[in-house]
């Protein structure tokens, strides 16, 4: 283990783009890491029209692969944009979304990105189970959590107290959280 001071993980209801404290925020993108529903649509909305330029060459992406850009207009200076798995479509399902988790974090480490928001990756427009995908979050933030020296903020924002909730439990049972 080389982290002295384990990184802080946190859940908060409310909306990704607007976490003004963070460094980065994680997207659910899309494929083609254009504008869509959910988080993407919300994200690039907030970001601007430059956002979706300079994603284009950086497309297209795997599902569990996570590349970075700039924050344009968002309050955050990075959008580390991971694909998710379709739930029950790119198998298997909890490798590939335990695979954006990590990437996502090891990306973050590499580029000394010392605080980050992530959505619950899957759980919308892909159908993930929510306990299901919080298992596997919770389990994969465990794992990973060793690797991380720079890291020290690691917050999950949740639309709502359900979602919350569920995430919560999975991230207590892990130890990670009081
Ligand atoms: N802030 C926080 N959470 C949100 C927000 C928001 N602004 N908006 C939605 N959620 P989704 P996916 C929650 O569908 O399942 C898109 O169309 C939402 O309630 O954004 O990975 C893309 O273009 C759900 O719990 O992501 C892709 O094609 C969670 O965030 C596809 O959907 C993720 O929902 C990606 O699907």
């Amino acid at each position: 283990m080389n982290n002295a001071v384990r990184p802080v993980v946190e859940c908060v209801t409310g909306d990704i783009t607007r976490q003004t404290d963070v460094e980065a925020v994680v997207n659910a993108a899309n494929a083609e890491l254009q504008t869509g529903g959910g988080v993407a649509g919300a994200i690039h909305r907030a970001a601007g029209p430059g956002l979706a330029r300079e994603c284009r060459p950086l497309a297209p992406i795997r599902p569990g692969e996570a590349v970075i850009s700039g924050g344009h207009e968002l309050p955050n200076d990075w959008v580390i944009h991971c694909l998710g798995p379709v739930y029950g479509v790119d198998e298997p399902a909890d490798k590939r979304l335990a695979d954006c988790y990590r990437n996502a974090l090891l990306l973050a480490e590499k580029k000394g990105i010392s605080s980050l928001a992530f959505p619950a990756i899957s759980t919308g427009a892909f159908g993930y189970p929510p306990a299901d995908a919080a298992a596997v979050c919770a389990r994969t933030l465990k794992e990973i959590m060793p690797e991380l020296s720079r890291v020290s903020l690691i917050r999950f924002v949740l639309f709502d107290a359900s979602a919350r909730e569920i995430l919560e439990s999975a991230l207590a049972k892990a130890g990670l959280t009081e």
